[in-house]
């Protein structure tokens, strides 16, 4: 990376600015994703309190600490730090994100959804608890989520919880998750367009990783000119997320996967290799993953390498990931 000065907020309209977007060359990011999932589980143990009756608490724990990758919380707190605010400041915000993302993996694995029986490696939730808990338990997840950025943010301005709110909102609702899940399953077992297939890619998937980056940034008062690249940044991670996705259903194990592989075809779903094949997904996984890295290019350059650092070699994950 090369190293030129600038600490604007908005340094699109600093001259000093470099194309160049790697991630810094002395940046560890194993021990830098291992730390920062550390964090993200203490504060989801801690997340849930006193809630009653005993039977919904231990469902809703069930599943939010059954582990996972912890990709949303941690680009929440990468974006945050990136725009210059305190990660710890944007925690219950990658709580409330990491509670959207389990529960919608529990209602995805409803028999009237995907009907699935193994979701991080242990059975679903409504194959222990029983399906009228498990929907119960995701409902309750979503509540919380809101709860978490509304009543248990402190120290943020209020038009700053307003607008992390309004994102969560868009991300959940029908122009998010659950409107990119209904194309999903109304287009099972028919002929899907690459246009259709990156619509629901980027509604069941993108969404939510959107707004990991978004509220994260807004927490901290980012600029407009940095929200934007982070909405480009985010577009790229989320569609190539779901094209590796799409090539691990065919290529990893159920094992590796702690879910079950080969859903897809099972489920005469369209997928990226279905379409394209495995070696062009790959590729426009990659590309997507480059143009993501180039959108935060102006924000990398001097003091910014150290912060934009996690958000890059996150995006480089994206596509290296195994499971
Ligand atoms: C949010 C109100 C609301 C409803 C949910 C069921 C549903 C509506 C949407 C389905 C969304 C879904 C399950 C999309 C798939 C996203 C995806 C690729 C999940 C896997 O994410 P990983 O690999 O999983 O990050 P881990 O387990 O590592 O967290």
């Amino acid at each position: 990376m090369t190293a030129s000065v600038s600490t604007a907020q908005d340094p699109a309209q600093d001259a000093t600015v470099t194309e160049d977007a790697a991630p810094a060359q002395s940046f560890d990011f194993a021990a830098y994703l291992e730390a920062a999932r550390r964090r993200v589980e203490a504060a989801l143990d801690g997340s849930l309190g006193p809630e009653r009756p005993e039977s919904l608490r231990e469902a809703m724990r069930y599943s939010l600490l059954a582990g996972g990758k912890r990709l949303r919380p941690i680009l929440c707190l990468a974006a945050c730090e990136l725009a210059g605010g305190d990660g710890e400041l944007a925690m219950p915000t990658a709580v409330a994100l990491e509670m959207i993302h389990t529960m919608s993996l529990i209602h995805d694995d409803l028999p009237a959804m995907d009907n699935d029986d193994l979701r991080r490696g242990r059975p679903t939730n409504h194959k222990v608890y029983g399906e009228a808990n498990a929907i119960l338990a995701g409902d309750a997840l979503l509540t919380r989520a809101f709860e978490m950025v509304a009543l248990r943010s402190p120290g943020l301005p209020a038009e700053r919880l307003l607008a992390v709110v309004g994102e969560l909102s868009l991300a959940s609702g029908a122009p998010g998750l659950v409107g990119g899940q209904v194309v999903d399953l109304e287009c099972e077992g028919k002929a899907v367009d690459l246009d259709t297939l990156e619509y629901i890619h980027l509604h069941k998937t993108g969404a939510l990783l959107r707004a990991c980056v978004i509220s994260g940034a807004q927490i901290a008062g980012a600029s407009e000119a940095l929200l934007a690249a982070l909405g480009t940044y985010a577009r790229g991670i989320g569609l190539a997320f779901q094209i590796i996705d799409d090539i691990l259903d065919v290529t990893a194990s159920s094992e590796v996967l702690g879910k079950t592989a080969g859903k897809d075809l099972a489920a005469d779903k369209t997928t990226y290799p279905k379409l394209l094949g495995l070696e062009e997904s790959r590729c426009r996984a990659e590309a997507l993953v480059a143009e993501a890295k180039a959108a935060l290019a102006p924000w990398c350059a001097g003091e910014g390498e150290a912060k934009a650092a996690p958000l890059l070699a996150l995006a480089d994950y994206i596509t290296s990931r195994d499971r």
